[in-house]
């Protein structure tokens, strides 16, 4: 098949994961159109049948905001016909469906045919917001195929728009480089210096992942027992009002600001836990990759995060903003090596034997083929 795929090339799940899905596609026969207007991150190595066509946009004094959407479907009317594309696969629907719609329209007849996949706050927090949720919802509802990364996020679709179309369920998966991980002793000396408990997060910061959290977790920890390191990967909105108290805090000593990193696989490696405080999470890519790697998680119990980590199995859950039961899980945890052992086994295994690339990247080819035969 020939296949476009437009997300947003940005440090995020959702282009990660369709990055990621391109990949494998082009690895097993596909030709793959990756259409944005910058090189998706994880998009870093050749490969003859994956191409990149980046989308310009015109500045002009007229316009305080330029617009996008527009560039966006000229490209994708243009790639579509040039490079005879099969099907549109388009990552979070705002304002990707739309374009994917209209491209479909400038094109005419019916050879062009659009997958829109809903990652999360396409719905729960911008795409619900007065100023979007009708082009959202009409959106959408266009498009020949829909999918949801999780359950839940089926589920609050449906009750936050008045969506006909089916809407398939198909999870994140698992990116390669976190399978047999080569583990790094200079890591591990960093943030072990003295054999501490290892806690990571890694997010973009925003609001919605409540990062703050991680600190008054932190706070109570190190009243009972000082040897915990949290390691904090990422960048965003959030990040410098948390360095700031950090040392207004004095809690600089326990914890590394890591910044935006590539080889998050051998971070997960040499981290003990990895920690999710977000209030809101449809399904939860990063905690996937640690359970990957073996590493327990302890989340909130928000979305579509129940469907990924597995309360007292994989690690534990808590209700959003909970920091006492947070503290009171890791500790619980770094007190029982037995417990972590089990914990650890059991996060790898059902990591493995649910979301690996080759069980879930055959349900979007499928779904492709069931919206071509329609
Ligand atoms: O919806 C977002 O916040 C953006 C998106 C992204 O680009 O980071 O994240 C979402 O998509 C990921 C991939 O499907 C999911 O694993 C994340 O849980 C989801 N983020 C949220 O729901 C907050």
């Amino acid at each position: 098949m020939k296949i476009g795929i437009t997300c947003y090339p940005t440090y995020g799940g959702s282009g990660v994961v369709a990055t990621e899905l391109g990949k494998k596609l082009a690895e097993s026969g596909h030709e793959v159109h990756f259409i944005s207007y910058a090189i998706p991150y994880r998009l870093n190595s050749f490969h003859s049948r994956l191409f990149f066509h980046e989308v310009k946009v015109l500045e002009y004094s007229l316009f305080e905001h330029t617009p996008y959407c527009l560039s966006l479907a000229s490209k994708m009317a243009e790639i579509a016909e040039f490079a005879h594309l099969d099907i549109l696969h388009v990552h979070y629907a705002i304002p990707h469906a739309t374009s994917a719609y209209l491209a479909r329209e400038m094109i005419k007849g019916d050879k062009l045919k659009f997958v829109t996949t809903l990652h999360g706050t396409d719905i729960t927090l911008i795409g619900s917001d007065p100023s979007y949720s009708k082009i959202v919802e009409f959106s959408i509802d266009q498009s020949n195929g829909v999918t949801a990364v999780s359950k839940y996020l089926k589920t609050e679709t449906k009750k936050v728009f008045n969506i006909k179309k089916p809407i398939e369920v198909i999870y994140n998966f698992i990116p390669d480089q976190f399978l047999n991980v080569r583990p790094s002793t200079d890591l591990k000396s960093c943030f072990k210096p003295d054999g501490q408990f290892v806690l990571t997060h890694i997010s973009n910061f925003r609001p919605v992942k409540r990062t703050p959290d991680l600190l008054e977790i932190i706070k109570i920890l190190i009243k009972k027992d000082k040897k915990y390191k949290l390691v904090l990967v990422g960048d965003g909105p959030d990040r410098s009002k948390l360095e700031f108290k950090c040392r207004e805090l004095e809690l600089c000593e326990y914890i590394i600001f890591l910044g935006k990193q590539d080889n998050i696989a051998e971070i997960l490696n040499a981290s003990d836990l990895f920690l999710m405080t977000s209030e809101t999470e449809s399904f939860g890519l990063a905690a996937l990759e640690a359970l990957a790697c073996g590493v327990p998680c302890i989340t909130t119990n928000t979305g579509g995060l129940k469907e990924v980590n597995i309360h007292g199995e994989t690690g534990y859950i808590t209700d959003v903003g909970n920091i006492e039961a947070f503290a009171e899980y890791i500790g619980k945890i770094k007190a029982d090596s037995a417990l972590y052992k089990k914990l650890s086994k059991n996060a790898k295994k059902y990591a493995l034997s649910n979301f690996r690339s080759d069980r879930i990247v055959p349900q979007y080819v499928a779904h492709y083929e069931q919206v071509l035969a329609r």
